[in-house]
């Protein structure tokens, strides 16, 4: 049986968070990574400065919704002189490792030779420890699991080559230490001819672990005369071997359709890079980034995600 409605469910608060809430003078806030963080939820924000550059700062929430305080600076942002990353970060994504009692945080650093992936560390977001680039251009998309699997580390992320073609895909890579990364494994392509994931697919948010097998929520691009469209799809894989993919589903289950979603810098794009599950409630919160200019939030049931993802058939 698959649900036969929305699954997530847009807050009727959207967008919850845009530029005019910055303390400064910005772009566009969007992609915004999520976690939870002594009772608070703690937003890491994709800001666009008028230069064009990107960098990460903290928004905290008690609520998840509203009341969100700015940190005053930049958790995250280019160093002077340092090549990889002078045009900035990009689009995080936060997991707690309770193995190494420390966050860890992915993002795409952006710099001469392309984008590739970045991973630090830090306890409170107050802070960050700089790991640095972990995976060479042209990479980007990144999330660790929040455990080992089979002894190792896993990062899934999205390696781009012009060796097959560059309808890019996603793949994980597996590590003892975090910094020195394993060839990537396929775990997931592009569909082709009309499909809507028929161009680029990339994680969303870190995978969740359920007791059916990692929940993947990730996004994919579809080609048009008018531009790309990015919409949000589901997955489930194997908890033991998380390059199998036992579910995928068929169609999207979150698309642009507000005009939030429909018109700002990139039109028709949803990219979700956090998503928080309430173990009590059993409820979902997605975060993510509306045509590349506002951060928005909708809300599920894991109970009816599962449900969805589980009736859908297996397929890379
Ligand atoms: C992707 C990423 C995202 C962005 C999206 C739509 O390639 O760069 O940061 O939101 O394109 O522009």
């Amino acid at each position: 049986m698959t649900v036969d409605r929305e699954l997530f469910v847009r807050h009727p608060a959207n967008p919850i968070l845009t530029a005019a809430d910055w303390p400064s003078t910005v772009n566009v806030v969007f992609n915004p990574a999520a976690v939870e963080v002594a009772g608070e939820t703690v937003l890491l924000a994709r800001v666009e400065a008028r230069t064009g550059i990107s960098h990460l700062t903290v928004a905290r929430s008690p609520n998840g919704v509203d009341q969100w305080r700015i940190g005053p600076e930049p958790l995250l942002a280019p160093r002077a002189g340092v090549d990889g990353e002078e045009w900035g970060f990009e689009d995080a994504r936060a997991v707690w490792v309770e193995e190494l009692g420390t966050h860890v945080i992915t993002c795409t650093a952006y710099g001469h030779a392309g984008p590739a992936v970045f991973l630090a560390t830090t306890e409170d977001f107050d802070s960050v420890e700089r790991v640095g680039i972990v995976v060479a251009p042209e990479d980007k998309n990144a999330a660790l699991l929040p455990e080992r699997v089979g002894g190792k580390w896993i990062l899934f992320h999205r390696p781009t080559s012009g060796f097959a073609s560059a309808r890019a895909g996603i793949a994980l890579s597996r590590s003892s230490d975090l910094r020195s990364w394993s060839a990537p494994e396929v775990v997931m392509q592009p569909r082709e001819g009309a499909w809507w994931d028929s161009m680029r697919i990339g994680i969303g948010p870190p995978l969740l672990k359920t007791a059916h097998g990692w929940l993947l929520v990730y996004h994919g691009v579809k080609e048009t005369v008018a531009g790309p469209i990015y919409r949000v799809g589901l997955a489930l894989l194997d908890l033991e071997e998380p390059t199998r993919v036992l579910h995928r589903t068929p169609g999207w289950v979150l698309g642009p359709h507000e005009s939030y979603e429909r018109e700002g810098d990139v039109p028709n794009a949803i990219f979700p890079c956090g998503l928080i599950h309430d173990s009590a409630s059993g409820q979902l919160r997605l975060y993510y980034g509306a045509s590349d200019t506002s951060i928005c939030l909708a809300t599920g049931a894991l109970d009816d995600v599962l449900e969805t993802v589980l009736a859908a058939p297996a397929g890379r």
